[in-house]
């Protein structure tokens, strides 16, 4: 997969790509990131990147010129490359939008700064726009990162064995059970008795019992989309009966 970043700090996202799994995969080839500086494509003396906005008012706006002649050099090189803007008014980014994005083979992630970019650049230059929750941020670097992270490590390959996908149960709806490892005693605090049993049937009952509270517990908005099985309905009416008692 290759993924095109159009940025005016490409120092910003190149340092975090080069490091741990991401890094890994551009290393090996898995991945092919090309950053860009929009700000190379500005043809004027002092190389602006950004202007004034037509009727007035504070902040600047993102200038077409070098953002358009840089999109339209990804999309010369490869008429499937996905052009994304990010932004707050974008579709929300999820899961099931980092799995969709996945499948493409080219991907062209668009970086605003200042108060975003010309009205036509989101209409006739991009194909897609995604926010990556609704707070405000400074640029779309960061959420350009984010966006890439979650794509990347759903390339086959990507992951090794021991970082395997284990989204299938976010995607499918549930959060995680929780984790241990040891020393079986840190400080007086013990792992949970059936983990340590070596009893597998129980363990695995306990874990989707444990996913299942915490989804109703911290995220129930998860929980009403899922349809449980009448064994899930079980253990979390049994787990659910042990939290409020007394
Ligand atoms: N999820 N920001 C982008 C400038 C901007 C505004 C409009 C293009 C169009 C954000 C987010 C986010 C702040 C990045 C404004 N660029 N992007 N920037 N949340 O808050 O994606």
């Amino acid at each position: 997969m290759i993924i095109d970043i159009l940025t005016i700090f490409p120092g910003m996202v190149a340092a975090p790509l080069r490091e741990s799994i991401i890094g890994k995969a551009i290393d090996r080839k898995l991945i092919d990131v090309r950053i860009t500086n929009i700000r190379d494509f500005a043809t004027d003396r002092h190389h602006t990147t950004d202007d004034r906005p037509f009727g007035g008012g504070s902040g600047m706006v993102m200038k077409m010129e070098p953002l358009v002649a840089a999109i339209n050099l990804v999309r010369d090189s490869d008429p499937a490359a996905r052009v994304i803007l990010l932004s707050p008014q974008g579709r929300i980014f999820t899961q099931a939008v980092a799995l969709e994005l996945s499948r493409l083979s080219h991907l062209c992630l668009v970086c605003g700064r200042y108060e975003g970019v010309d009205e036509r650049i989101r209409r006739h230059y991009v194909d897609d726009e995604i926010s990556i929750g609704d707070y405000v941020l400074t640029g779309g670097e960061l959420p350009a990162l984010v966006v890439l992270d979650s794509v990347a490590r759903l390339v086959p390959g990507v992951l090794g064995s021991d970082e395997s996908i284990t989204e299938e149960s976010f995607v499918g709806g549930l959060l995680e059970y929780p984790h241990y490892t040891r020393p079986e005693v840190f400080e007086g605090h013990r792992v949970p008795e059936i983990l340590l049993s070596g009893n597998h049937g129980a363990i695995r009952r306990w874990r989707r019992q444990q996913s299942l509270l915490r989804t109703w517990q911290r995220r129930p908005d998860l929980l009403k989309e899922e349809t449980l099985s009448s064994e899930d309905k079980e253990l979390l009416g049994e787990a659910i009966e042990r939290e409020t008692e007394d």
